[in-house]
């Protein structure tokens, strides 16, 4: 039986530029409306979270964190505060203590009833442990009251370790614990896995930092628009709560939160598609159609392969269709999708007043360059291949491939393929990307996975350009100038301008060379083709 996670939201804990104070409360906003009722502050690039965690923040900045707490109270989303001081912190020495004491205070004097003490990403020893487990001994007799996280130095994994055992033992049994499943980033997280973490750890209530969508540092270029995914219903029994690392962006996060939100509140009743769509809706508003073709190109990411997306798949269809006359009802698809996907940049063009638009900009224009590029090869697919015209009378005109324009266009490709292939960011499938794959060694140690760590050559485009230039060169290897035209097996005349007409209920066969096109009446080619005007 699975039921709805009880703490479900967000923790806004990634490397890089924080969020600005107007996009938080957006978000939690967003959140509320889905019952989402938890987000922790803990942006690992505000320097008082973590660099210099000892400097106390200055009166704008606490009224600011107070006003969100405050957002936060009345959308009846509970607010957590994090400290993050272990990249320096002398665990033991009273200065340190009350430095930490000195600066969680004043939260606490506003009303933040919930602490999370991060000591992730930081070198482990021998011993740290111990010291982290004295310190909140002492934090939690300090400010009583309060709720208590830790973020351990561990915090992937499903095996025992020696940290992981002695943190579980000294901590008092209310404090609860976060872990990120099986990996930083995990594409699955089940759970058995929770479950094998839980006793690692001896038993602390868990909750899971859960690392998507995050985009930071290593995977900066890369825009995580799919659908919360990869958590089994089985899960949501294990853990007390799923806080979701967002984005660099907060509003193209809202995707995965929306998402998520459907799933945390009713496991077994998640319909990922029509959770998706709802979540473009509700995310891109009046643009959601250009956004959406966005999003089903930037749907990769940890927790989906690139193959998945539907690119991949409309070019495997084409790439399925090449020796079939109907190759140009197959190529459709992807004509179509590349046409949406290109629509994006234009449909954000003017619009400033849309803070998606800022966000997406990048990725917008990659998104046309990897159009273009897609477009330019299925134009180099047709161009090779014969094809006609016909009207509803099955009155046509046939041409076979033209050398000439079939090497403007192969050049045509090149160029645009050029231009996709220099931008930086990530859409339909990366040429390389990198996730930050640490997970356990059998005896508990950490290690990078290598196969999860690394995608190379996973582009939707690059895979279509060498389709379509594999086509060329077959071509020019049997470059005939011949064509004729087929009606159900009896061979129609043709004149010398192309022209034809054969029975407007048949479907005529075009064929030059070992290329052969199926076209009915009224019927034309993909795309406009000179050859014919
Ligand atoms: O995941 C945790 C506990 N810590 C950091 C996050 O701050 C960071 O955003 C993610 C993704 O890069 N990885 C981490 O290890």
């Amino acid at each position: 039986m699975s039921r709805p996670v009880p703490v479900r939201g967000v923790i806004e804990g990634f490397y890089g530029p924080p969020w600005s104070h107007g996009a938080r409360l957006d978000v939690v906003e967003f959140m509320a409306e889905r019952r989402m009722n938890a987000y922790v502050y803990a942006p690992k690039s505000d320097p008082k979270h973590r660099d210099q965690w000892r400097d106390p923040y200055d009166v704008e900045e606490a009224a600011r964190l107070g006003d969100l707490a405050a957002a936060c109270a009345s959308a009846g989303v509970r607010f957590g505060f994090a400290v993050s001081p272990g990249l320096d912190i002398d665990y033991g020495a009273d200065t340190d203590r009350a430095a930490l004491a000195a600066k969680l205070e004043p939260l606490l004097e506003r009303g933040v009833d919930w602490l999370v003490v991060a000591f992730d990403d930081i070198p482990n020893r021998a011993g740290l442990a111990a010291e982290q487990v004295a310190l909140v001994e002492w934090l939690v007799e300090r400010v009583g009251g309060p709720r208590l996280t830790v973020v351990p130095t561990e915090y992937i994994g499903t095996r025992p370790s020696p940290y992981l055992s002695e943190l579980g033992a000294g901590l008092a049994s209310e404090v609860d614990v976060m872990w990120t499943g099986p990996t930083v980033c995990s594409p699955r997280i089940d759970g058995a896995d929770a479950r094998a973490w839980r006793a690692a750890l001896g038993g602390h209530p868990l909750l899971l930092w859960d690392n998507y969508p995050v985009n930071d540092a290593v995977m900066a270029s890369e825009l995580h628009l799919g659908a919360y995914r990869g958590r089994t219903p089985d899960l949501t029994d294990e853990v007390d709560g799923v806080l979701l690392n967002p984005m660099i962006q907060p509003h193209a996060s809202k995707v995965a939160l929306a998402t998520a939100a459907e799933f945390l509140g009713d496991p077994a009743g998640y319909d990922e598609a029509a959770a998706w769509r709802r979540a473009i809706d509700a995310t891109a508003g009046p643009r959601a159609e250009p956004f959406g073709a966005l999003a089903r190109a930037c749907a990769d990411g940890p927790l989906m392969v690139p193959e998945q997306l539907v690119v991949h798949q409309l070019v495997g269809v084409v790439e399925r269709a090449l020796s079939d006359p109907d190759w140009g009802d197959r190529l459709e698809g992807l004509r179509d999708e590349l046409t949406l996907l290109r629509s994006a940049e234009r449909a954000y063009r003017d619009a400033s007043e849309d803070p998606l638009a800022g966000e997406l900009e990048p990725w917008l224009v990659q998104a046309t360059r990897e159009a273009d590029a897609g477009l330019a090869a299925l134009r180099l697919v047709q161009q090779v291949r014969p094809v006609a015209t016909r009207d509803a009378a099955g009155v046509g005109r046939v041409a076979a491939p033209d050398a000439e324009s079939a090497m403007i266009h192969a050049f045509a490709m090149l160029f645009a393929w050029t231009g996709a292939r220099d931008g930086r960011v990530v859409v339909g499938g990366p040429r390389f990307a990198l996730h930050p794959a640490v997970v356990q060694l059998d005896d508990g140690r950490a290690a990078l996975d290598v196969g999860l760590a690394v995608r190379e050559d996973a582009s939707a485009t690059d895979r279509l350009c060498r389709t379509a230039l594999r086509e060329y060169r077959a071509w020019t290897a049997d470059a005939s100038t011949d064509v004729t035209v087929d009606a159900a097996g009896t061979s129609v005349l043709v004149d010398s301008e192309g022209g034809f007409r054969a029975d407007p209920a048949v479907a005529v066969l075009v064929t030059s060379g070992g290329a052969t096109t199926r076209v009915a009446a009224p019927g034309a080619p993909p795309f406009r083709d000179v050859r014919l005007s």
